[in-house]
C-alpha cells in the first residue's frame, strides 16, 4: 500500500492530477483547503490538498481477497497515523472532524469487505462446524450455530479460536432446558414414564423410587409406591415386583384404567409420591398410543408425564419419538442409557428443536445409582473436541442446574 500527498488549485485539478500520477486504484482519503503559492507567505492562494492510499493487493473488484487480517490491522494503524498528522496541520477544529469521520468511514468500509471474503469460509467456521458434527449435533442445529457465528463475530473475533469456541460452547448450554417440576397441586405427586420400548422405564421406574425413598439424600424419604400398567407380557410385572421387593418399595399392577383410577384413589391419602410405568410403545403406532393416553386419563390432569428416550437414539428418530408421544402432553424428557454413547449432540439437537426440557438422565444399569438429575454442566463437559474451562462454565451455567 502507498501513499500519496497531492495539491491543486481546485478540487478537479487535484484529482486530476492524482489520476494522472497514480491511475484510477488511488483513492482519497483525506482532503483540505490549504492556501498554496505566494512569496514569503504573502499573494497565497486557495487550493486544496489530498492524501490517499493506491492499492496494490486491494483492488476494488477483489475486495478483501488476499488481504489478511494482519494486513487490515497494519493499514488501520498507518491510516490513523496520516490522520493524525494531518490533524495537527489543521487549524480548524470542524475540518480535523470531517477527516477524522472520513477515516472512520474508509477503515469500516474496509473491515466489512476484508469480513466477509466472497466464496471462502473463516477456518474457525470450518472447524467449528467439523466439531459440531463429530458430536452428532443436527444439521440444522449446527446452522444455527454458524449462522449466528456468521453473524455477531467479526473477523478479529473469528480469528481467536479459543474465545469463539467458549462461547459456542455457552451457546449449547443455554440451548439446554432443565425441567423444574411446580409443587404438586395435590397429594400425591404422580408421575408416569411413556416412552418406546425398551429404553429403559422399568429401570428408571425403580431408580426413582429409589432415589425419592429411602435413598433421599436432599429431604426426608417420601412414601413411594410404585404401579405398572404392564401387566400384560411375561416377565414385566416380574421386574417391577423384584425391584419392589429388594427396595422395600410396595408395587401394585393393573390391567386397565379403570384399576389404575382405583388403585390412584386407594393410595392417595397414605403416599407422597406415585410412579407409574407403562408398557413401551412403537411410536409409529398412533393407535396404541390413542389407547394408552385414555388408560392415563386415569391418572388426572395434574399428573407429570415424561418421555423417556434413549441417548443412542439416531436424530430424526428422537425428533419423531417426541412428534408422536406429544398426545400424552409430557412435561419432560428422561435421557437413558448415555453410557452406551459418547456423542449427545443428537440428544441435544432434537430438545432444542422440539423445545423440551430434560429432567434426569440415567447412564448405567445399576439402580438407583445410574440416574442423575439433569444438568447442564455434565452435557457440555462431554462434549468432544471443545476444550471445556471447567471454572468458566461452572460459573456461567450455576445455579441452571
Ligand atoms: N446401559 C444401560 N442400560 C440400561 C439403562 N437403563 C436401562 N437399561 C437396560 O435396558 C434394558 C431395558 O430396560 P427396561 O427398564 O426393561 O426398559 P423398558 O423401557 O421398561 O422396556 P419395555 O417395558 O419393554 O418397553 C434392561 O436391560 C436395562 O437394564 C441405562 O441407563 N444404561
Ligand atoms: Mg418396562
Amino acid at each position: 500500500m502507498n501513499y500519496f500527498t497531492e495539491q491543486g488549485l481546485t478540487e478537479d485539478e487535484c484529482r486530476q492530477k492524482i489520476r494522472m500520477k497514480y491511475g484510477e486504484r488511488a483513492r482519497v482519503m483525506i482532503q483540505k483547503s490549504i492556501r498554496i503559492g505566494g512569496v514569503f507567505g504573502l499573494f497565497t492562494k486557495e487550493g486544496v490538498e489530498m492524501t490517499g492510499i493506491i492499492p496494490r493487493d486491494y483492488p476494488s473488484h477483489t475486495a478483501g481477497q488476499g488481504a489478511s487480517p494482519l494486513d487490515f490491522q497494519k493499514e488501520k494503524e498507518k491510516v490513523l497515523a496520516v490522520a493524525s498528522r494531518q490533524d495537527k496541520a489543521a487549524s480548524d477544529q470542524e475540518k480535523t472532524e470531517v477527516i477524522q469521520q472520513t477515516i472512520l468511514n474508509e477503515v469500516l468500509d474496509l473491515k466489512k469487505k476484508l469480513h466477509t471474503p466472497p466464496g471462502e469460509e473463516h477456518p474457525t467456521l470450518t472447524r467449528i462446524g467439523e466439531i459440531l458434527d463429530l458430536n452428532d449435533f443436527s444439521p440444522g442445529y449446527s446452522k444455527k450455530i454458524l449462522d449466528r457465528m456468521k453473524k455477531e463475530f467479526s473477523l478479529e473475533v473469528l480469528n481467536d479460536y479459543d474465545q469463539v469456541q467458549d462461547q459456542v460452547v455457552d451457546w449449547i448450554g443455554e440451548s439446554i432446558a432443565i425441567f423444574t417440576p411446580e409443587p404438586p397441586k395435590k397429594q400425591p405427586r404422580i408421575m408416569i414414564l411413556v416412552g418406546p420400548t425398551g429404553v429403559g422405564k422399568t429401570t428408571t421406574i425403580a431408580k426413582l423410587a429409589a432415589v425419592f425413598g429411602p435413598g433421599n439424600k436432599g429431604g426426608r424419604p417420601l412414601s413411594v409406591r410404585m404401579i405398572t400398567i404392564d401387566n400384560y407380557r411375561i416377565g414385566a410385572k416380574l421386574q417391577v415386583e423384584t425391584y419392589g421387593d429388594i427396595m422395600n418399595i410396595p408395587v401394585s399392577c393393573v390391567d386397565n384404567y379403570s384399576d389404575l383410577r382405583k388403585t390412584i384413589a386407594l393410595y392417595a391419602e397414605d403416599v407422597d409420591l406415585i410412579l407409574v410405568d407403562t408398557i413401551g410403545r412403537n411410536p409409529r403406532d398412533s393407535v396404541e398410543i390413542a389407547e394408552m393416553k385414555q388408560l392415563l386419563s386415569a391418572c388426572g390432569s395434574a399428573a407429570e408425564v415424561h418421555l423417556a428416550a434413549a441417548a443412542t437414539t439416531k436424530y430424526s428418530d428422537l425428533r419423531e419419538i417426541f412428534q408422536q408421544f406429544e398426545p400424552f402432553n409430557y412435561r419432560s424428557v428422561i435421557i437413558t442409557k448415555l453410557d452406551e454413547t459418547i456423542r449427545v449432540g443428537n440428544v441435544l439437537s432434537a430438545l432444542a428443536d422440539k423445545g423440551k426440557s430434560v429432567s434426569y438422565i440415567t447412564d448405567g444399569q445399576h439402580v438407583p445409582d445410574d440416574l442423575h438429575k439433569a444438568e447442564v454442566i455434565p452435557f457440555l463437559i462431554n462434549l468432544e473436541d471443545f476444550k471445556i474451562n471447567r471454572d468458566r462454565i461452572e460459573k456461567h451455567f450455576s445455579g441452571r442446574e
